[in-house]
């Protein structure tokens, strides 16, 4: 696919893969590599696949924003615009990644740091290795929680939880993050790639429209059961027209030749 510098976008079939690629700074968020995360958005939007798998290369899932990169201007004495950074680049990275309608499965294989978190909290599915850890790193450097954190996290562990991490930029270790339920299943470091493609393979055997009707559904909140309920029956009254429905009953339900 396209040629990126700080990213790598590639396609196998149903299954896209995004992957953050500065190693050498654990995948830390720079300006051009937004850019080219925008690019790669315009390019999953107008050709959706069915399972998007978001990693880091290295030993890094993503360090959150780079440090380094407002160095020259805070050392100049000069004032910074976070807010703008944000509205420009990371809300509309987190929102779009959000409104995409395929299955996205976030392989973290290292340190999800600050923004880094918000990153993996777009992801239907959390798949990490078992040294991974979750480090709130935004209060240590005197910010609070962005990327869709404040959001994501109390919905995923709880807002108890999410906010004495907040306050005290804590870190929680892979296992707890699985004991806590923002990661679905751990893996060793090896077989972690492995694995996710496994997952990947069996998602795009499944029907991609009830994927996205059960991404659908559970995402986005009905107000009250009455909506939920009016919401699930349109969704079914769509899906009951599908090939892939049709056929699944047709090989359960036909009638056996007698043995
Ligand atoms: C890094 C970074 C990094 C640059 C590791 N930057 N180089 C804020 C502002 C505006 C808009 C949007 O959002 C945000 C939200 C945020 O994301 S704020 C939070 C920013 N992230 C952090 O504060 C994390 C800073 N990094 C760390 O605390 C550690 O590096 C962690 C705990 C992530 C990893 O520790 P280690 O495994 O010990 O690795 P390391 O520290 O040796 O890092 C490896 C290299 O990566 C190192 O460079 P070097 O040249 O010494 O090998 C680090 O300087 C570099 N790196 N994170 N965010």
């Amino acid at each position: 696919m396209a040629p990126f510098e700080h990213i790598r976008l590639t396609r196998d079939g149903a299954i896209a893969r995004l992957i953050l690629n500065r190693p050498a700074r654990l995948n830390a968020l720079i300006r051009p590599m937004q850019a080219e995360l925008a690019t790669a958005l315009d390019l999953l939007e107008a050709e959706p696949p069915q399972v998007l798998i978001l990693t880091g290369e290295g030993r890094g899932f993503c360090a959150g924003q780079d440090l380094t990169e407002r160095y020259p201007q805070i050392a100049a004495g000069e004032a910074v615009h976070l807010g703008a950074s944000l509205t420009q680049t990371y809300n509309p990275l987190i929102r779009r990644l959000n409104a995409l309608p395929c299955v996205i499965i976030a392989a973290v294989n290292g340190v999800a740091a600050g923004a880094g978190i918000g990153l993996a909290l777009t992801a239907d599915i959390i798949l990490a290795a078992r040294q991974a850890r979750f480090l709130m790193a935004f209060g240590k450097v005197g910010l609070g929680p962005d990327a869709g954190v404040s959001w994501a996290l109390p919905e995923r562990i709880g807002s108890r939880r999410a906010l004495a991490l907040a306050l005290t930029g804590g870190r929680i270790d892979a296992q707890t993050a699985l004991d806590w339920g923002l990661v679905w299943a751990l893996h060793d470091a090896d077989d972690l790639a492995a694995a996710t493609q496994e997952l990947a393979l069996a998602l795009v055997a499944g029907s991609a429209q009830a994927q996205r009707a059960a991404k659908q559904l559970l995402r986005e909140k009905a107000p009250s059961l009455d909506a939920a309920l009016a919401r699930e029956s349109a969704c079914q009254d769509a899906l009951g027209h599908t090939d892939f429905y049709r056929a699944a009953v047709l090989a359960f339900a036909a009638p056996k030749p007698a043995r």
